[in-house]
């Protein structure tokens, strides 16, 4: 039986590669769910001194990989194909000019037969090489980047990419540590963890772990990881872009045409009357680009509650972002006293599903509800 993965690297330092002899990779490999193939590029080189360097055209710093060797590197890869077929491999390239390498691209890569991966070094490749994979090899080429760092070059980070993706695949890791990444999915870090023993150094495990209390540690942890995401990863509680060009203010009364539109088109029935009724009961937030309406969402208090309806959003923008922004917008309408948002959509899309999920809403008695608390 064929691996479940093949993979090819090619690197000037074949060595700095031997990590994937060892722990999990080795014994998947061992295992035969993984084929994994390392070459020395200075191998496909035709000179005395197994050049794969020169200086770059237009001048600056630095030298460029050549185009030859790296050509017929890949050549010789694509042509391991076994038994020969129109299989290609899918060639990854870590530079830190890439596309972020996120969870979502391990879990795709994982799903590939077979990956090569281009280890560049000095300033980097010579462009035309990944024209020459495309149009030539007829290979899908993906720029990857670990971070918004330097190294000195590709294989440190396809380490981490091989390890990333080889866990993913079946078979290389038991199912309860596979479970371990589902939780990073909804976007929030993880909450700090304690072992035995309770006592440690003068220092103890916070009480409500040892409480035997389930809902008030489910709660405690998921403010632990509030206030872990705010502290380190600010970025993931308030996600950037819907685009700088979209204004959210609140619906007066000229806006109800254009809401109920909006409204019927998201397959909501509201009539203009009951619009209007609400507008002096709670707050309905608009969100416009160059004068388009694009969505809308309705908070209500009541107590400690502020009641939130499903974002409606115009069908050709019916994505996450849009959504999760009038959420957020939502939230930030939360004035003090309110305890808890309460969000009713009994019967959401996956993908709405989500999003409420990011923006901290949990399922609680056939609600979704975002508990607030003070890091918000
Ligand atoms: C540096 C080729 N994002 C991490 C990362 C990955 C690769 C490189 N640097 C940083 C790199 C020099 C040459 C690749």
């Amino acid at each position: 039986m064929p691996a479940a993965l093949r993979i090819d690297v090619v690197s000037i330092f074949p060595d700095y590669l031997s990590p994937l002899d060892l722990s999990l990779i080795g014994k998947a490999r061992q295992d035969g769910l993984l084929d994994v193939h390392v070459h020395d590029l200075r191998d496909f080189t035709h000179d005395r001194h197994r050049t794969v360097d020169d200086t770059p055209y237009g001048g600056g710093a630095g030298m460029v990989m050549k185009p030859q060797p790296w050509a017929e590197a890949l050549e010789h890869v694509a042509a391991q194909a076994d038994p020969p077929t129109t299989k290609r491999p899918r060639l990854v390239v870590p530079g830190p000019g890439g596309a972020p390498f996120t969870q979502a691209l391990a879990r795709e890569l994982a799903a590939e037969p077979w990956l090569a991966f281009a280890c560049g070094r000095y300033e980097g490749i010579d462009e035309r090489v990944y024209e020459f994979a495309r149009e030539d090899l007829g290979v899908d080429v993906s720029v990857v980047s670990l971070g918004d760092y330097v190294l000195n070059g590709g294989e440190v980070a396809v380490l981490a990419i091989v390890e990333a993706v080889a866990r993913l695949v079946p078979g290389v890791i038991g199912n309860a540590e596979s479970l371990v990444e589902e939780s990073h999915e909804d976007g929030l870090l993880e909450y700090p963890i304690y072992t035995k023993p309770r006592e440690w150094r003068g220092r103890s495990v916070p009480e409500v772990l040892l409480s035997g209390n389930h809902a008030a540690i489910a709660q405690w942890r998921h403010e632990q990881r509030l206030a872990r995401t705010a502290a380190r990863r600010p970025d993931l509680l308030h996600p950037s872009s819907v685009g700088q060009d979209v204004d959210v203010a609140t619906a007066v009364s000229g806006d109800l045409p254009e809401l109920l539109t909006v409204l019927h088109a998201a397959g909501r029935g509201p009539t203009l009357e009951s619009l209007r009724a609400e507008l002096d009961t709670g707050t309905t937030w608009l969100a416009r680009r160059g004068g388009r309406l694009l969505g809308a969402v309705r908070v209500e208090a009541d107590g400690e509650t502020l009641h939130v309806t499903a974002p409606a959003l115009v069908p050709d923008l019916a994505g996450d972002e849009l959504a999760r922004h009038l959420l957020d917008v939502a939230a930030q309408s939360a004035v003090s006293g309110i305890r808890q948002l309460v969000l009713d959509d009994p019967r959401p899309t996956d993908a709405r599903t989500r999003t409420y999920r990011r923006a901290g809403y949990r399922p609680t008695s056939g609600y979704w509800v975002k508990r607030l608390s003070r890091y918000e």
